[in-house]
Order: C-alpha cells, then structure tokens, then sequence
C-alpha cells in the first residue's frame, strides 16, 4: 500500500530488493545513489541495531516524477541476506508496492536463489501479502562472472509467470537502472488507479526515478559505485529502528516539497 498524503500531495512509494546473502542487493543502491543527483535522492543508509546486529538494512530515498499532481518518491530498501535475519526481512515486506528479487547467477549460488526466493514466499504469506500480485521483477545479477545459471534455468525455475527479468552486473551499474525502471512501471499503474480510479489518464506520468529527471551518465559506462557512501545509524531495538525507518522517509518527503 503507497504511502499517500493528500494534503501536501505527495506518494511514497516502497520498493524491496530481496535475494540472498550478498547476490548485490546494497551494490544496486550504492550504484543508484551514485549516479543520482542529490538533489533527487535522500541519504543511503544502513539501519542496524547496537547491540547484536540482528535487525538491519539500506534505505535509500529518491525523488521521482509525477503520477496526475502527486509527487512520487520511492523507497528502495534492502534486506539483509543472512538465515538469521528472518524477522528483519519480514517486517521490511510490509507495505511493499513492489519486489526486485536480485539472484546470483553463479551456478554454485542455485540453492541458495531457490531457498532465498522460498523465503520470500512464506513471508509474503505470513504478512498477508499476495506475491502473486505484487509488481515483482528479477535481476538476475554478476554476469560478468564464469559459469553461470543460463537466464531460461532461472526464469523456469523463480519466474515461471515471465515477469520482467533484467541481466546485471551491479558492481558496474549494468542493469541498475533497468531494473529501477521495470519496477517502476509495474508499480505506477496500481498507484494511479488507486488515486484516480479507472478514469482515463489526461497527462502522462513521469514517475520514473531514471525517467525525465535522471540525466546521469549512461549505466554500464564503467564507473563502479564507491564502497563507502552509506551513512550507519545504530538504534537500540527492532522498534526503534522501524520508527526510524518512518521517520527518515517522511523527513525526505517533507525536504523534498516544492
Ligand atoms: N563480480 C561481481 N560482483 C558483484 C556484482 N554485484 C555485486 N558484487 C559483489 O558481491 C558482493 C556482495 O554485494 P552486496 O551488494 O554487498 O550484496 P548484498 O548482501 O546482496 O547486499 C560485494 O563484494 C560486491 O562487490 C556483480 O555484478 N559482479
Ligand atoms: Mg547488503
């Protein structure tokens, strides 16, 4: 459900990159945060608790166009990847408008994809979320490697219904912003629908976060995207860091205005 506030007229979108331990989901936001002007992006930060690191995550917020007279933002959040961060992925679902699920193509790396994807079936189940219907798209990712899962093995195995698939190498920005638009164009239909009802569209919607406002260089030019641009912020429990989480967003919308 899109976070939508019709007084200042704005929309949150909230857009999860899930997948297993270390297939690039924080490399696709580092590379975005990178390549955005700032002026279109929030801070990316990784969320974490002090005390047993159990519960944490990257948040990036970034500005996007228009959907009618709302402006859009997006929330692209990434979950950690370790067994053991079950409850973070969890609650990091809720409210989700749309999923990139980032698979690692190297062949060794198949179970671990498969177990990943599982994962996210039953904790869509768990939270009341039908993944059936929810914008979904696949990056499949580290293309650059050797011996790699062939695209068809991964799309008959995660992605039999053929939702958009990308082919990536994140660490190089390839596919980065592919990716960002294919979800963006699954997840501005149900937004607009839910604004504006079934009427027909009298102006075009702008809301793509690498649409009309991205004039960066073209992805895939080589650049890498730095190690170090995420700012850490500790908090005590999980309940603190999910105020946190609320808060940062709506501070973003709220600099953001105008
Ligand atoms: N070769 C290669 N390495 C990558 C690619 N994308 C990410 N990595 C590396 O994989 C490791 C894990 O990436 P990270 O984004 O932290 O994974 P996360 O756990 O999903 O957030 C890092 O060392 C990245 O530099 C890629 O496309 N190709
Ligand atoms: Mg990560």
């Amino acid at each position: 459900m899109p976070f939508i506030d019709h007084a200042t007229k704005t929309i949150a979108i909230k857009v999860v990159y899930y997948g297993p331990g270390l297939s690039g989901k924080t490399t696709n936001l580092r590379y975005i945060y990178y390549k955005l002007d700032p002026a279109f992006r929030g801070e990316l930060v990784c969320l974490e608790t002090e005390a047993d690191r159990t519960y944490f995550f990257d948040l990036l917020p970034i500005r996007a166009g228009l959907i009618g007279d709302f402006k859009v933002h997006y929330q692209l959040l990434a979950t950690p990847g370790q067994v053991f961060y079950e409850a973070s992925r969890k609650s990091v679902l809720r409210g989700a408008d749309g999923i990139v699920f980032v698979a690692d193509s190297q062949i060794p790396l198949l179970d671990a994809n498969l177990e990943s994807f599982d994962g996210l079936r039953r904790n869509c189940l768990q939270q009341d979320i039908d993944l059936m219907r929810l914008p979904l798209v696949f990056q499949y990712n580290k293309r650059d490697l050797s011996y790699l899962i062939p695209v068809e093995t991964f799309n008959n195995l995660l992605n039999p219904r053929r939702q958009p698939w990308v082919e990536a190498v994140a660490i190089d920005g390839v596919g980065v912003f592919e990716t960002l638009r294919e979800i963006s164009k699954l997840t501005v239909p149900p937004v607009r629908e839910k604004l504006f009802g079934a009427r027909p569209r009298t102006e075009p919607d702008t809301a793509d976060p690498a649409g009309p406002d991205f004039d960066g260089p073209p992805e895939g030019d080589g650049a890498k995207a730095p190690t170090n641009s995420t700012t850490r912020i500790l908090r005590k429990s999980r309940r603190e860091i999910e105020a946190e989480l609320d808060r940062l967003s709506r501070e973003y919308i709220g600099k953001s205005r105008g």
